[in-house]
């Protein structure tokens, strides 16, 4: 087995009062295992700015901090990463920005993880980059270590190449990443978008079998969508304290006959405010609005970006105008929740929650979508997913929706509510089958093994 070193934005662990613990998270969960298996290494930022660590093992696995001033972290966390690429490569939905001041750090930044994986390279080690912040590392790696194999995963999509057309170095962020062996995006559509930026920008040629050659190299294109340990999320909705806890969520909700439920990460991209008003259609269409209950759960994100306090904002106006304009005394139609769960709450609310409303405006994968579906135990619960999820690709027994169109997502709510059973069972036992063969453990070793053919 060879060694892997993964190399990513953040490391797999933080530091909580003094001490390191491991992150939450699916792709951690997937990687460890790995990663103790093969002696691994993982090359990332620690989350503490102005400080430089020295490596260190914890959970079997040797981690290498890369250190980022707070300036760093501004120009190219904040500013090139969530102000430039983030509203880019998801459609342009917030306007990008573009600023040279910004660009530079990232190519600073992109240099020093590239340089501390150089580090800790083995000549036969497999070095696996992550996403969208460190694009420019397999070019610079490659500069350092030729006769290295490299792989890149992209979580998020690649954009269509009239957006990508825009980036003021779009060639350079395209040569950078043909520095890698095997490029893999959750989607035929990134593979597709990147095949065509790679041919227009850096002249490379696609061959029959979807290889592109460029510079005297063949660089391979995988789709590897991302999911989730389902069996984890299976158990622990089994729990009898789960599934109590979901008891008593219902009956805090007012016992209403159909919970609705939304969980995501407050991000424009996640399309929260259409979603609202397609509820509130709902409460202005139906005799009986207490019937519903519709619950929003959102994380805090990026909250240092300016585009998300506005969004926070906007978000909370929608909700104040919807429980002011439907609400009675005692009883409020939204449930607005502005916090992080911990796992098994998260799940009490999947398996209390009759219909799941994800509805993003474009989503690499979408994960919540595919947890929803593996807690599903006992009652089947309906799934509405937004066709500009990655996750349709897979989960095509869902209500699939258009999430611009706000009166269709309400016509789709009403009928989630009073679909029959028998169908929505069937529909329920197709989507669990699709996570139960595709999990995270099936997407590692699909990614691993086209590596280590290399
Ligand atoms: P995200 O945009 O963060 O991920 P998603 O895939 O849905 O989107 O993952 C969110 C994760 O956060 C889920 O595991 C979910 O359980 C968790 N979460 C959400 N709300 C929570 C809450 N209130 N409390 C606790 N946990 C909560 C990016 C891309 C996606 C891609 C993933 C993985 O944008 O498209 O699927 O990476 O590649």
């Amino acid at each position: 087995m060879r060694r892997i070193i993964v190399i990513a934005n953040r490391l797999p662990v933080a530091q909580k009062d003094g001490v390191w613990v491991t992150s939450p998270g699916g792709l951690v969960r997937a990687l460890e295992p790995v990663l103790q298996r093969v002696n691994g290494s993982w090359v990332g930022w620690s989350g503490d700015t102005d400080s430089e660590l020295e490596p260190f093992e914890h959970d079997e696995i040797e981690q290498v901090p890369v250190p980022l001033s707070s300036a760093e972290l501004d120009g190219f966390y904040y500013g090139f990463c969530n102000s430039t690429l983030w509203p880019l490569y998801h459609d342009a939905i917030v306007a990008p920005e573009f600023h040279r001041h910004q660009w530079r750090p990232y190519v600073t930044v992109n240099q020093r993880y590239a340089r501390y994986a150089a580090q800790v390279l083995g000549d036969d080690d497999i070095a696996w980059v992550q996403d969208y912040q460190l694009q420019l590392v397999p070019g610079m790696l490659r500069a350092m270590r030729p006769a290295a194999t490299i792989g890149f995963y992209l979580h998020i999509p690649f954009p269509p190449i009239e957006l990508f057309s825009r980036l003021p170095w779009r060639q350079q962020i395209i040569e950078a990443l043909l520095g890698a062996d095997v490029l893999a995006f959750q989607t035929r559509a990134s593979v597709r978008n990147f095949a065509d930026a790679a041919r227009r920008f850096a002249d490379a040629r696609v061959s029959a079998r979807g290889e592109l050659s460029w510079r005297d190299r063949i660089i391979k294109l995988q789709r590897a969508p991302i999911a989730i340990d389902t069996s984890h999320f299976d158990r622990l909705a089994r729990s009898p304290q789960v599934r109590q806890r979901a008891m008593q969520l219902r009956q805090e909700l007012g016992n209403a006959d159909r919970i609705i439920l939304g969980v995501d990460r407050l991000d424009y991209t996640k399309g929260i405010d259409l979603r609202l008003k397609a509820f509130a259609g709902l409460l202005e269409q139906t005799s009986e609005p207490r019937k519903y209950e519709f619950v929003q759960v959102a994380v805090p994100s990026r909250e240092d970006v300016p585009a998300y306090q506005d969004l926070r904002s906007e978000i909370e106006q929608l909700v104040g105008r919807i429980n002011g304009d439907h609400g009675e005394p005692g009883w409020a139609p939204v449930s607005y929740l502005y916090r992080s769960l911990d796992l098994e709450e998260l799940i009490a609310y999947y398996v209390a929650a009759d219909v799941m409303l994800v509805t993003p405006l474009r989503d690499g994968m979408n994960l919540v979508a595919k947890e929803y579906v593996a807690t599903r135990i006992t009652e089947p619960g309906v799934l509405i997913l937004s066709e500009f999820a990655g996750a349709a690709e897979q989960l095509r027994s869902a209500l699939v929706v258009n999430p611009h169109d706000v009166d269709a997502v309400t016509a789709t709510i009403q009928r989630a509510a009073v679909m029959d059973r028998s169908e929505a069972r069937a529909r329920m036992q197709r989507l669990r089958r699709t996570v139960r063969r595709e999990d995270v453990f099936e997407w590692a070793r699909a990614c691993l093994a086209m590596l280590e053919a290399i």
